[in-house]
């Protein structure tokens, strides 16, 4: 594809970039992972607060290299390799990392029925509200844009009633929390360019947001500011042929 995504910053920063330097060492666990991405983020967050080991391995995604190809044929990060075998998909690998490393702090509940809610609200914010903040960044014309942001707000607001509080099951931080943490770490930008305000959401918002910005596994896997803010122009000006801006403009679900 073009110039633009083939010139992202190559590796993270900040704190992130002290975390990857942690994980620089041979494990049985290879997790491919690109700073900038929302999707590796949930697994990241999932591998810091099981403290599992593994190895990063910073990939652009958007170069389709071979030796990743081989890794998830569709090329799009995060992917992980274990024990030499390949698997791809941020909420599957959630949910594999849960059902192999039953020794770690577990992020799911014991119940059935409880799980299988969490599945539910997972499939809401994976859904209906991450392509509700794609479409938010990628809209050009203002009425679309305040389109994007009202969907975001109601499919925000839909979830936030079903959170106990302070975490979605109460006290147990889960992979809920987990799939909507990058984007909530990312609300700022549609903040500074698409007027989202807390005063939009209400109820539980400002205080879960809080806590999500503060958890220590959320602080540990994240670059500068300035340097999602660089990567985020090509969402904004909606110059990205990466597939997720592909599938929103062509109205599909998000792959
Ligand atoms: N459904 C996938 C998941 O949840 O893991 C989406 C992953 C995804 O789209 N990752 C982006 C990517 O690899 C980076 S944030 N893009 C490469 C491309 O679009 O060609």
């Amino acid at each position: 594809s073009s110039f633009v995504e083939k010139n992202i910053y190559h590796h993270a920063s900040g704190e992130a970039e002290q975390t990857v330097k942690a994980h620089s060492n041979k494990c049985d666990l290879v997790f491919y992972a690109a700073w900038f991405c929302p999707f590796v983020h949930r697994t990241w967050l999932a591998l810091e607060e099981k403290e599992i080991l593994y190895e990063y391995r910073e990939v652009n995604p958007y170069k389709k290299e071979k030796e990743f190809l081989d890794i998830n044929p569709l090329g799009l990060t995060p992917a992980i390799a274990y024990h030499g075998k390949a698997l791809h998909e941020s909420l599957v690998l959630n949910e594999f990392l849960e059902d192999e490393f039953t020794g770690s702090k577990p992020l799911l509940p014991k119940d059935s029925f409880e799980r299988a809610r969490c599945r539910l609200w997972i499939d809401h914010l994976a859904k209906k509200f991450t392509s509700a903040f794609f479409r938010t960044m990628q809209a050009q014309e203002e009425d679309k844009q305040k389109e994007g942001l009202n969907e975001l707000v109601e499919t925000l607001k839909t979830y936030l009633d079903q959170v106990k509080g302070p975490w979605f099951l109460g006290e147990q931080f889960s992979l809920v929390d987990i799939t909507v943490a990058p984007w909530i770490f990312r609300m700022y930008i549609l903040e500074e360019h698409r007027g989202f305000k807390d005063e939009l959401v209400g109820g539980c918002w400002p205080e879960y947001k809080k806590l999500i910005k503060e958890r220590p596994s959320v602080i540990k896997t994240s670059s500068d500011r300035q340097r999602y803010t660089e990567f985020y122009q090509r969402y904004l000006q909606n110059e990205t042929e990466s597939e997720i801006a592909k599938a929103i403009r062509a109205g599909k679900p998000l792959p």
